[in-house]
């Protein structure tokens, strides 16, 4: 459940989905937004944001790094203990809105559900290297990943998570949605299968109803 956020901090948004599901492109279009109305908002990713997570990110995506699930789950986690400390809190602790593309969610999803690592170690270890940091509203973006093949970019081919197959990709959007239902406070899910314009009338519908001092 999403911590009461203290006065004063920005929004820490988080979009999830599947790969292609178009986060990056809402999370720019939000941005902007943001920036039109004369607020602050930064704009992250996991893993990275940091230079450390950057490396960690470069080694995750290489089809060539063969790792257990629990060294990729650990990985995931130390690229989030970086960019909490140094990227998102510092942010937020001076009214910066932080809009992020993945995060905890995905390692719940991705290594927890899809991957089959023990959910309460996950929990666990994902609170501490969060230092207890979640979001006060996840944008979950779904399609089936049938129709988000074409999206995909391709960036000289498949990385090592989009190397995994269809069934994979299946029960990633079956996670997602389960997690959603168990944290309808929380996250909101959009139709990725509509278009650009109108799944960020719906991001900022839901922006301003939760947030209503950010109009
Ligand atoms: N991962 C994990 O396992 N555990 C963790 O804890 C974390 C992550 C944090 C990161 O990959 C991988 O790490 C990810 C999960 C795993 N693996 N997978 N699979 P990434 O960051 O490189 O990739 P991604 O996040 O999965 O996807 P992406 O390529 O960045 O896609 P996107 O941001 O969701 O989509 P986009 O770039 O905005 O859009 C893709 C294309 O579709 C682009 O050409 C757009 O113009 C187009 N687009 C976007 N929206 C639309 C609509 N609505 N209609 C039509 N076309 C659209």
């Amino acid at each position: 459940m999403a911590k009461e956020r203290p006065a004063g901090r920005g929004f820490f948004i988080t979009f999830e989905g599947g790969d292609g599901a178009g986060k990056t492109t809402q999370i720019k279009l939000l941005s902007e937004y943001f920036r039109s109305a004369g607020q602050t908002a930064i704009v992250t990713r996991e893993p990275g944001g940091t230079p450390v997570g950057e490396s960690i990110r470069a080694l995750l995506l290489d089809p060539s790094s063969a790792m257990l699930p629990r060294t990729e789950a650990l990985l995931y986690l130390a690229a989030r203990a970086e960019h909490v400390e140094r990227v998102i809190k510092p942010a937020l602790a001076v009214g910066s809105h932080v809009l992020c593309d993945r995060f905890s969610d995905s390692t719940h999803v991705y290594q927890g559900i899809a991957r089959g690592l023990d959910a309460g170690a996950l929990l666990r270890l994902d609170a501490w290297a969060a230092d207890g940091l979640t979001p006060d509203i996840t944008f979950l973006l779904d399609a089936p990943p049938e129709c988000l093949s074409g999206r995909r970019r391709k960036r000289g081919g498949p990385d090592r998570m989009e190397e995994e197959g269809l069934t994979f990709q299946r029960a990633v959007r079956a996670g997602f949605l389960s997690l959603a239902a168990q944290n309808t406070n929380r996250i909101l899910v959009i139709d990725a299968r509509q278009s650009i314009d109108k799944i960020q009338t719906a991001v900022r519908f839901h922006i301003k109803d939760k947030f209503p001092e950010s109009k």
